[in-house]
């Protein structure tokens, strides 16, 4: 037994490029939440998850409810979490960030918790995570340079930081950041997050990709940015083997599906698939042949092994989906995505973009593309407190509550709305 003493929900804000998406773009500060369970007999563990309001009140509903339970008993968690939460319309939250919808609650909330008592336990017997999990299939999980459309800067702050990439609106562009986020990274996968421009622009950037890298996968992801006639209309320029899956052209299940019946190019998807609700219709569909996993959303790492295995027979390919994180979250995935043989496809991370971190040693360090996994009790990482504390505050001065990245595109273009399909 090692029973919950305390649990402390730390808001975070760090800061955010000015990345483009369909939506709009980035805010200034991206916001996460940092889940610390302290255990009686002295351990500790962290999870973090996502930074809006919603969850944050959410998360913090549930640790009286939790005090005083087994960090080892997760079913019994989730069962109490699931009999106390209050639901929020389904529909609630910001589809771009797909885990933040009321229709994903309880498995986001759980995962929050059931990463930090998977580290708290890993902590208390000296294992890392990936053995609670089964044990490691993989030694490293290989991630993918994830590119965006983006400004130099951002217009609407009084922040004078600026980062490090530069501005990228032309195929030109995009090629130079994913040469500096190759060199720096060793990526061996490519992903452009597209639905910003015209889509002959992108796929325009997708060719000089194609060009500049002969050996790289290439995946290009409008967020449901392109109608089902635009889509069609573009998939001959596909045709030579130039994607490894086209994620997300259109924003439905069904839509997917319409595409999906005119094409043998793989169809991934982080939205219209979201829980273990949304499978048997993908199915009947035939809607996606990609499903990206989140632990964040889909309910945790054991859920992510669940999920593997209805992939697994079901012949689904599966990969795994990122939103503006830290190195808790990054190992999180790294831990569930070495233990899943399936889980065949580089991951997405957001990582990259981001500077600050909340973990002692600063940024976590990539070996040729890929996390190498260490013996390290849990996740192998441990809080820096010092730095917490100054992305607390941060949280506290920045102003934001939940991402919008329509506001914040709005402010550059007042006739926006950030309405799918685009295109
Ligand atoms: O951060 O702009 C972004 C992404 O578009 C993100 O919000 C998506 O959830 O990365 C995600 C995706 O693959 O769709
Ligand atoms: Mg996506």
């Amino acid at each position: 037994m090692s029973i919950i003493e305390s649990i402390e929900i730390t808001p975070i804000a760090f800061r955010d490029p000015p990345l483009l998406n369909v939506y709009g773009i980035h805010e200034a500060w991206a916001l996460r939440t940092i889940i610390e369970i302290k255990t009686v007999d002295g351990h500790y563990g962290l999870g973090e998850s996502y930074g809006d309001e919603q969850t944050i009140g959410q998360l913090r509903a549930m640790v009286e409810h939790l005090i005083g339970m087994d960090v080892f008993c997760l079913n019994e968690i989730k069962q109490k979490i699931a009999s106390v939460i209050t639901l929020p319309d389904p529909n609630s939250g910001l589809e771009i960030a797909p885990g933040t919808l009321g229709v994903t609650t309880v498995p986001r909330i759980f995962s929050a918790f059931e990463v930090a008592c998977l580290d708290a336990m890993g902590k208390i017997t000296q294992r890392p995570v990936y053995e609670l999990l089964g044990g490691k299939v993989r030694d490293e999980v290989p991630y993918s340079a994830y590119l965006f459309y983006k400004y130099e800067s951002h217009k609407f702050t009084d922040d004078p930081w600026v980062d490090k990439w530069g501005a990228a609106l032309t195929p030109e562009g995009i090629v130079a950041q994913a040469k500096s986020m190759i060199e720096e990274y060793g990526f061996k996968s490519i992903k452009l997050k597209a639905g910003v421009f015209e889509p002959q622009q992108e796929i325009d950037a997708l060719k000089a990709l194609r060009q500049a890298f002969p050996e790289h996968p290439l995946r290009i992801d409008p967020n449901g940015g392109w109608s089902v006639e635009t889509t069609k209309a573009l998939l001959s320029q596909f045709d030579d083997g130039l994607l490894q899956y086209l994620e997300d052209p259109v924003p439905s299940k069904k839509s997917m599906g319409e595409i999906s019946a005119v094409t043998d190019i793989p169809l991934a998807t982080n939205m219209c698939v979201i829980g273990f609700f949304d499978v048997p219709e993908a199915i009947k569909l035939d809607a996606v042949q990609v499903i990206l996993s989140d632990h964040h959303y889909w309910g945790g790492l054991k859920a992510t092994q669940e999920l593997a295995q209805i992939c697994k027979s079901w012949d689904i390919g599966l990969s795994m989906h990122s939103n503006s994180h830290m190195g808790i979250s990054l190992m999180a995935m790294t831990h569930a995505a070495s233990t899943i043989e399936n889980l065949s496809y580089a991951c997405d991370t957001h990582y990259p973009w981001q500077e600050e971190e909340v973990i002692k040693g600063g940024k976590i360090k990539f070996k040729d593309g890929a996390v190498v996994l260490s013996d390290k009790p849990g996740l192998g990482v441990e809080l820096d407190r010092v730095a917490l504390a100054k992305l607390a505050e941060n949280y506290q001065n920045c102003g934001i509550r939940s991402r919008n990245d329509v506001a914040e595109m709005q402010k550059y273009d007042p006739s926006w709305t950030g309405t799918v399909p685009r295109f």
